[in-house]
């Protein structure tokens, strides 16, 4: 992956190891890492960081490629079981520690799959590339004027996820009810990649309010140190080239 910026701050969360149970494989400003860390950190789950930088390339070494085709964290390993998928990592981890936030109850359960999919497909599509991916990362930038006329095509897209997200929140704290779920982990990363770009949830009075719970959560700023860093160094960037 080519480095956005000249310099980037990372700095993993600090570890909760449990060697050889439980071990990520992970970027600290991944979209797709972020939720399971967060999830982790604020249910004491103990992880053993396994550290791959993506804007050093590490995710395309051999031995990373061979446990992951995709290339690309979040990987866990458990006992010589892998899994990939973020979205399915934050299921397995919440299933072996027996969490509420991914309820039993049958239709409780599909309501929190239904908004997970919804995260994993029309938002990240419309939104975290259409609008974000597109503009801090240069391999998904298009040449030319083809990339004003992508970011156009998605602006009203990843509206109307945003809209459709902010009635299903509605008066509710959390996504699918008053209580956390793993959905809650699963959007809030992907929610915030968009302060990549300064994009303004206040049009989306729900989705701001939720999103701010979210980092009201106390391990919240700590998980993000190295997300905020990536930020710091668009930001600098961006000012730069202005
Ligand atoms: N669908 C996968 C997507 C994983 C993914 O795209 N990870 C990114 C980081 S957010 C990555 O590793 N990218 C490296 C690359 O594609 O070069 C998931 O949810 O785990």
């Amino acid at each position: 992956m080519t480095p956005p910026a000249p310099s980037r701050n990372i700095s993993p969360p600090p570890p909760r190891k449990a060697p050889g149970v439980l071990r990520l494989h992970y970027d600290p400003a991944s979209t797709t890492c972020r939720p399971i860390i967060l999830f982790a950190s604020e249910n004491n789950i103990p992880l053993d960081y396994q550290l791959n930088d993506l804007f050093s390339d590490e995710n395309r070494t051999e031995w990373f490629t061979r446990l992951n085709p995709n290339q690309a964290v979040p990987v866990l390993e458990h006992d010589g079981f892998v899994l990939t998928e973020s979205s399915a990592i934050l299921k397995y981890l919440a299933d072996l520690t027996d969490s509420p936030a991914y309820p039993k109850d049958l239709k409780a359960r599909a309501r929190v799959n239904e908004v997970m999919d919804f995260f994993n497909t029309y938002l990240m599509r419309d939104y975290v590339y259409g609008l974000v991916y597109s503009r801090v990362l240069s391999h998904y930038r298009l040449p030319g004027p083809a990339q004003q006329q992508f970011i156009a095509l998605h602006e009203p897209r990843a509206a109307k996820r945003l809209k459709a997200l902010d009635t299903w929140i509605g008066a509710k704290t959390f996504i699918c009810g008053n209580e956390i779920t793993i959905a809650d982990y699963f959007g809030s990363g992907i929610v915030s990649a968009g302060e990549l770009v300064g994009y303004d949830l206040r049009p989306f009075a729900n989705v701001n309010r939720w999103m701010n719970t979210m980092k009201a959560l106390p391990t919240w700023d700590e998980v993000h140190a190295g997300f905020y860093g990536w930020r710091s160094a668009v930001e600098a960037q961006n000012k730069a080239s202005a």
